[in-house]
């Protein structure tokens, strides 16, 4: 629903943005009921009309009800942001999908991200992997399991437009998934402060049609980046800045 603000680009996205909206409806209509009642009071209370200031204790129920009735109206509605938060973090963290197309592998570094693609074996581990740097080629509507790392510092992989976020720990390995559901170029910000290059750490992912992957894949394949296979070494480039 928030796509015309934001595309959303994977099969989830809408689903986050609804937690997200449910949370803005809830939130926003009692702020302006609240901000009607002390307006309306205000008004209606004004000097001229009622002079003399009365002294309410607020502990009897006719007059405390109005707290407790607030409150569980509150409470209400937190189990239904709860129950669609819930359901969302399920679906996109604590379970992986049965079928998944392939699988890559994630690791950043101070101050890049290294993406490792299966090669035209479509098996990841092998010697025909892609390794290549702040660029993650996919196919539209292919379903992805990532194992994430980092070498150096938390870092958080990141693509906005998917409304996909994890953290990379240094020293484990977080497996996830996506399924990209349009076609183009997006952004793959770190979104963790990880040092003096954090800002200029910018990936890009690039969700290509099977055609276009297919021919990325011969031009890219052969090639490797400066990085060992690993995951845990450094970019030769950055080596001196951390
Ligand atoms: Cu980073």
């Amino acid at each position: 629903m928030l796509n015309w603000i934001i595309l959303e680009a994977s099969s989830y996205a809408a689903q986050i943005d609804n937690v997200i909206l449910i949370i803005a409806l809830l939130g926003g209509f009692w702020l302006f009921a609240a901000e009607f009642v002390l307006f309306y009071f205000v008004a209606k209370y004004r000097r001229s009309r009622s002079p003399k200031a009365l002294h309410i204790t607020g502990y009897d129920h006719e007059h405390n009800k109005w707290i407790h009735w607030s409150h569980y109206a509150v409470i209400a509605c937190d189990i239904v942001i709860l129950v669609f938060a819930a359901r969302a973090w399920y679906h996109v963290k604590q379970s992986v999908p049965e079928h998944v197309d392939e699988e890559i592998r994630i690791v950043g570094h101070q101050w890049a991200w290294e993406f490792v693609h299966p090669g035209p074996d479509g098996k990841l581990g092998t010697p025909d992997d892609i390794d290549v740097v702040d660029e993650l080629h996919v196919v539209v509507n292919k379903t992805y399991k990532f194992h994430l790392e980092s070498a150096d510092v938390l870092h958080s992989f990141s693509i906005p437009r998917f409304r996909l976020k994890q953290d990379a720990v240094p020293g484990r390995e977080i497996d996830g998934w996506f399924t990209p559901t349009v076609a183009g170029t997006f952004d793959v910000p770190c979104s963790q402060m990880c040092g003096l290059g954090h800002g200029i750490m910018g990936g890009r992912i690039f969700v290509e049609t099977e055609d276009e992957h297919r021919k990325w894949l011969e031009s890219a394949t052969g090639k490797t980046a400066a990085i060992p296979a690993n995951g845990t070494g450094k970019l030769a480039s950055t080596q001196g800045g951390n």
